[in-house]
């Protein structure tokens, strides 16, 4: 029996390098290691305002880009997870075995709740306690994701223990998987901040659907440091994050990558990282507009995702409920 891989990924703002370079990479890489689920996680969306309307249409936007960047269905399963009733059921039943203080630890929330006061809900408090009902209710293996997940498939792993030492092994314990490198690819306007969807800068993230000229630009604006030479220094996070995304793009060495601009200037540098990042995107852009050309084909793999996922999780949550004593 092969593992079975879990990971999620909010259907907000547009896609970015980060999200590819962190998560989606690993997806695609290891698809035919595992028996893998991607879900579309609307509901941790809705945490933070949504339009009803772009809501939707993200939704298939963001599953067009995952078949795009090399999803295959004979390989994985992607859905939407507002479609499944049980991921929101078991959220509830766990809110009832996580203390406050493990929520309260979280440092995506605490990031989060800094920004606009007035918008911080219970929902976005209690992010974590779907996310660990996703995992768990596909008893999955694995879980790649971005640096800035790890800290909650943690919290995932430790309600699991403690509902499992009540009532018996009811969940399988996940392990989150991350790049040795990628794992937090920064914003290029701000080296200290990660790239992210949710923010707007002009030159904040580059975007999976960026034309490129918008790449070209972006790349040109990019911060640098100080240090004028070309090399992996993690005290010059600015270029040391540029370098990671030229080596991850280009497929070269670090060694090669700094010899090949020893004694160069930051504006061949950038030319060149700008042209490798849009020679990556063009077959994924490309394969982007034929998926979405015929949109009943993505509704179609979503419906067939709802059918074949939903027993899976019925059954976990029947077994949670049986265990506490509901329904
Ligand atoms: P937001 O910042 O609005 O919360 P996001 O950009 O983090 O959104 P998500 O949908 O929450 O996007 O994340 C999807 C996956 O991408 C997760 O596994 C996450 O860890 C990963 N990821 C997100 N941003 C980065 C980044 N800057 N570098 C590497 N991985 C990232
Ligand atoms: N919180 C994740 C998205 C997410 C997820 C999951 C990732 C929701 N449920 C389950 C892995 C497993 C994020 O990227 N912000």
């Amino acid at each position: 029996m092969k593992k079975r891989v879990f990971s999620g990924i909010q259907p907000t703002g547009s896609l970015h390098i980060g999200n590819y370079l962190g998560a989606i990479r690993q997806w695609v890489s290891s698809q035919s290691q595992y028996n893998n689920i991607f879900c579309i996680v609307d509901l941790h969306a809705i945490t933070i305002p949504q339009d009803p309307k772009v809501l939707r249409a993200k939704n298939r936007e963001t599953a067009a880009l995952l078949y795009a960047a090399g999803i295959e269905p004979d390989l994985s399963t992607v859905f939407i997870q507002s479609h499944i009733g049980a991921h929101a059921e078991l959220a509830w039943i766990l809110n009832c075995y996580i203390p406050m203080g493990w929520m309260q630890r979280m440092t995506q929330f605490k990031e989060k709740s800094k920004k606009k006061k007035e918008e911080v809900n219970i929902g976005l408090f209690d992010y974590p306690a779907l996310m660990a009902a996703d995992i768990l209710l596909y008893q999955s293996d694995l879980v790649p994701v971005g640096e800035d997940q790890r800290q909650h498939v943690e919290l995932t792993r430790d309600v699991a223990r403690r509902f499992n030492s009540v009532y018996g092994e009811v969940f399988k314990l996940p392990e989150s998987t991350v790049n040795e490198v990628g794992a937090r690819i920064m914003s290029l306007d701000d080296p200290t901040k990660k790239m992210s969807k949710s923010k707007t800068g002009k030159s904040h993230a580059i975007n999976l659907l960026d034309s490129p000229d918008e790449i070209y630009l972006k790349i040109m604006r990019a911060k640098t440091d100080s240090l004028h030479s070309i090399r992996f220094d993690r005290n010059h996070p600015a270029i040391h994050n540029l370098l990671t995304i030229f080596e991850l793009f280009s497929g070269l060495s670090r060694i090669d990558i700094e010899e090949r601009f020893e004694g160069k200037g930051y504006a061949i540098f950038k030319k060149e990282l700008a042209e490798v990042i849009i020679e990556f995107l063009k077959p994924l852009q490309l394969r982007y507009q034929e998926i979405t050309n015929d949109p009943s084909y993505i509704d179609h793999l979503l419906a067939e995702g709802d059918a074949k996922l939903r027993p899976i999780a019925e059954k976990t949550l029947n077994h949670v409920k049986s265990a506490i004593g509901l329904g």
